[in-house]
């Protein structure tokens, strides 16, 4: 398969002014009639040749203007010569059949329990019928659906329905990769929603019979967002429905197809007995991630695959912002941290590095990175804090106003924040087009009353970027002084060379500088402060983001001097921790945070930052050493404090609730470690909701207790998909290092066991592949079964077995030994017959 570069882009030979698409829908032989009116661009002088993409196609007939033809197909097209075809506007149809039932990539038309659902981003629609199928040509849709399930959904606005059929109309131009279809026997929650122009707005959420009663709080999150972007970003709904789908087979989260959206049922199905906290705020923003899509995304759409950043950056930046505004905001940045560092710092630190707008790809399902994404995102963050609030909203407004009804890309989004505010952001454009993350070396000053911060970046080679040139870093910068007094507060310094000096003048006595504040670049802060500094930081910083963040370093610290050098377990952390814990006047979810020790794979991160060789065992060793201390430094007061903190009022979803429930798990974890699981055991019996059963279980497999208790899961909710998976990932990953893998082969042996299924997989599969000292024990019996793994599930769904082996993206931050297995089982992996380009891409990258 070849690669496809950014700088040979050309628009499309056609313009396509309508499609109408008749589906007559069967399981192993749907027809599929296609009506394209096409029309030479003008953007194409000259005459040329009509290349439509279709794979694994049947054509049964093709006509150009009424007149049947025999068009050249091969298996990735349909082409029809230059001389054949009309200098002005033509209709082609095709009419092609293809087999839903047997669709088990998941991608185009496939079928999920009896029901038919399509995934056409990022090039599924090829798939279901012969089409241009690339973002940048836009046509209105309309589409009619034959068949005798009883719900049958499209896109745009119902026009109308028999017995048997249903008819769909789109009145906004769009890209094929924003095409849906569902046919199902489906149940709704039903709402409305007026739009601040009087809109009224039908909004379903459908899910399969019998979960009707777990989608109000998904239906919730969409009235709560659609209101949200009407104050935030002035921006309305355009169409009189809004339908949302649960599917159980989906290879991602959610998809944010025109008035159609369709969802994992994981993101969509909560109740408190089968939803965790965490589920519940997962779904509120990949609701609102969806749904802001239908500005950021769908009116205005990507040029070509390169541009994805434009819209998925900008919306997961948006949904953020969303998330803070209807829970902490300073815990929802510190979670949006982790997360970025768990998986995009670990990303940009390895082979599979890229730069946040691609310049080249095989397969582009492969790029729906943490890069794309969450580093996507954080760009916009960056440029909202140069510009501040006001251009920002002023540049945003501009962009609606500008792109509307466009196929964009990154220098359109750049420029309306160049013309709203006169900047020249040719420096900062390099966030876009360079990969790996800064390095951040920081040094004080403390001279004759000048205080003076002095930065240097180092831009870190990668793969294919060996030199890179100095960025724009907003720094946000406070300064306390010894009592813990802010006396500067929160100012932007505006870095752009390779190392520049910031002076302070007027300070009384040398200040402890909070740098960094609310993580305002994604970039790794390299400077040696004392135990002591930090100490004083995580009791005193007013910015909650580098207040957390003081212990966490601290936690790091300590870490890896254990690791290292056989440290013991620091007083000045413990300390620490413990006032922040029992501060009642803190944020409970915030103290939740403060006892979260860093996760293993990101200790093996820092590790090797810092030059250094990872040692998994070890890594695994000094948490649980650090997790024994912290009990006992705890005490008797985590017992009050875990009693306290039930106030025996009904369960709600609420941001404060679920706090509350984070940090009393948090502590029942650490008495666990001290009563031999009694509190836990008793904790799962009188659990109300799926967090306190999840956090009981947990604090039980940690301590390698609780047979009873995981058999009891297991009998409850054995029919429950998505609860059961819950139930595999827990398993797995509270395995031991040498228990992780041989426990993961007994459990793949289980009836219910259902590989083909992507959730299913990635809570074993990848459950392992998460379990860090688990995965990369140094019997490589993880390394061996991960990737038979992937073998097995390639063929069948190649774009999740490749989602999947990022697994092995760390792999050359290991020992020699560890390394070679490694390296051994990705080398297998390539010599597998018949593997999908998806994988190979994935592997090769790896590899190189
Ligand atoms: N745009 C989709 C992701 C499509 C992934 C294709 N492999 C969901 C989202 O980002 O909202
Ligand atoms: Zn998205």
């Amino acid at each position: 398969q070849k690669t496809i570069h950014l700088a040979d882009y050309q628009p499309f030979t056609h313009l396509l002014d309508g499609v109408e698409l008749t589906f007559r829908l069967a399981p192993s032989a749907t027809r599929v009639v296609a009506r394209l009116a096409f029309r030479p661009n003008p953007a194409r002088p000259g005459r040329h040749p009509l290349r439509l993409d279709g794979e694994g196609l049947k054509l049964l007939s093709c006509q150009l203007d009424g007149q049947p033809i025999t068009p050249k197909t091969d298996k990735r097209s349909l082409t029809i010569l230059a001389k054949d075809l009309p200098q002005g506007p033509f209709t082609l149809e095709t009419e092609v059949e293809i087999a839903p039932d047997a669709n088990t990539a998941l991608e185009g038309l496939y079928m999920s329990n009896g029901m038919y659902c399509t995934q056409c981003e990022a090039e599924g629609f090829r798939k279901i019928t012969y089409y241009p199928d690339r973002p940048d040509v836009m046509a209105r849709f309309k589409v009619r659906i034959e068949s005798d399930l009883p719900v049958l959904l499209s896109n745009g606005n119902p026009v109308a329905k028999g017995k048997g059929w249903a008819e769909w109309d789109d009145p906004w131009p769009k890209p094929a990769y924003l095409f849906a279809l569902v046919a199902g026997d489906l149940k709704a929650r039903s709402g409305t929603f007026r739009t601040f122009s009087g809109r009224k707005v039908a909004l379903n959420v459908w899910v399969r019979p019998g979960d009707e009663d777990r989608c109000a709080y998904a239906l919730d999150s969409l009235i709560r967002s659609m209101k949200w972007e009407e104050e935030v970003y002035g921006r309305e709904y355009d169409l009189d429905v809004f339908n949302i789908v649960a599917v159980d087979d989906f290879n991602m989260g959610a998809m944010e197809n025109k008035g159609l959206n369709i969802f994992n049922s994981r993101y969509v199905l909560a109740s408190p007995e089968t939803a965790t906290d965490e589920d519940y705020a997962r779904i509120e923003a990949i609701i609102a991630h969806e749904y802001f899509h239908n500005w950021t995304g769908n009116r205005i759409t990507c040029r070509d695959w390169f541009q994805l950043c434009l819209k998925e950056g900008l919306t997961v930046f948006r949904d953020h912002q969303f998330s803070g505004d209807m829970r902490s905001a300073a815990v929802r940045r510190i979670e949006d941290v982790v997360a970025l560092r768990a998986r995009q710092f670990r990303e940009d630190a390895g082979p599979l590095a890229h730069p946040v707008r691609p310049e080249s790809f095989v397969e582009i399902n492969n790029f729906y990175t943490a890069t794309v994404y969450e580093k996507g995102a954080e760009v916009i963050g960056m440029l909202k804090t140069l510009v501040g609030d006001a251009a920002y909203k002023r540049a945003l407004d501009l962009y609606f106003d500008r792109h509307d009804g466009d196929a964009a890309t990154i220098e359109d989004w750049l420029k309306v924040f160049e013309d709203a505010t006169g900047r020249d952001l040719s420096q900062f454009k390099l966030w876009y087009s360079e990969a790996g993350t800064p390095r951040l070396k920081v040094q004080d000053d403390w001279t004759d009353g000048v205080y003076t911060l002095t930065f240097a970046q180092e831009n870190p080679a990668t793969p294919g970027q060996p030199t890179k040139q100095p960025k724009v870093i907003p720094i946000n910068v406070g300064l306390l002084n010894p009592n813990g007094d802010e006396v500067v507060p929160t100012i932007m310094l505006e870095m752009t060379r390779e190392s520049q000096s910031f002076r302070f003048e007027g300070l009384a006595a040398r200040p402890i500088p909070s740098i960094l504040r609310g993580f305002s670049a994604p970039v790794i802060l390299d400077r040696a402060v004392a135990p002591s500094e930090r100490a004083f930081l995580l009791a005193h910083d007013t910015d909650p983001f580098n207040r957390w963040e003081a212990g966490r370093a601290l936690a790091k610290d300590v870490m890896v001097d254990m690791v290292t050098k056989g440290a013991e377990v620091s007083a000045d952390w413990l300390d620490g921790v413990a006032a922040v814990v029992f501060d009642e006047s803190l944020d409970p979810a915030f103290r939740a945070l403060c006892l979260r020790l860093p996760a293993e794979d990101d200790m093996a991160q820092t590790i090797h930052a810092a030059k250094r060789v990872p040692d998994p065992g070890r890594i695994h060793a000094a948490r649980r050493e650090m997790l024994g201390a912290l009990s006992v430094r705890l005490g008797e007061r985590l017992q009050r404090l875990y009693d306290n903190l039930d106030d025996g009022a009904p369960f709600s979803p609420d941001a404060g609730q679920a706090g509350r429930r984070a940090l009393r798990i948090a502590a029942l974890g650490l008495l666990t470690r001290r009563d031999g699981g009694k509190m836990a055991s008793l904790a799962f019996a009188r659990a109300k909701s799926m967090t306190e059963s999840i956090g009981a279980l947990s604090a039980l497999l940690d301590i390698r207790q609780g047979a009873a208790e995981v058999a009891a899961f297991a009998t409850r909710w054995v029919g429950d998909r998505n609860v059961m998976d819950k139930w595999y990932s827990l398993l797995i990953s509270h395995a031991e290092p040498a228990e992780a893998a041989p426990l993961t082969v007994r459990l793949t042996g289980r009836d219910d066991f259902d590989w083909r299924n992507p959730n299913r997989f990635r809570s074993v599969i990848g459950a392992l592949a998460g379990n860090h000292a688990g995965f990369h024990h140094r019997s490589g019996a993880g390394y061996r079964l991960v990737a038979d793994w992937l073998i097995r599930l390639d063929p069948l769904n190649p774009q999740t077995a490749a989602r999947v082996s990022t697994a092995f993206e760390t792999w050359p931050r290991y020992d020699a030994a560890r390394r070679r297995r490694a390296k051994a089982e990705l080398e297998r992996i390539l010599t597998t017959p018949t593997l999908s380009p998806d994988l190979r891409e994935m592997v090769e990258r790896m590899l190189a």
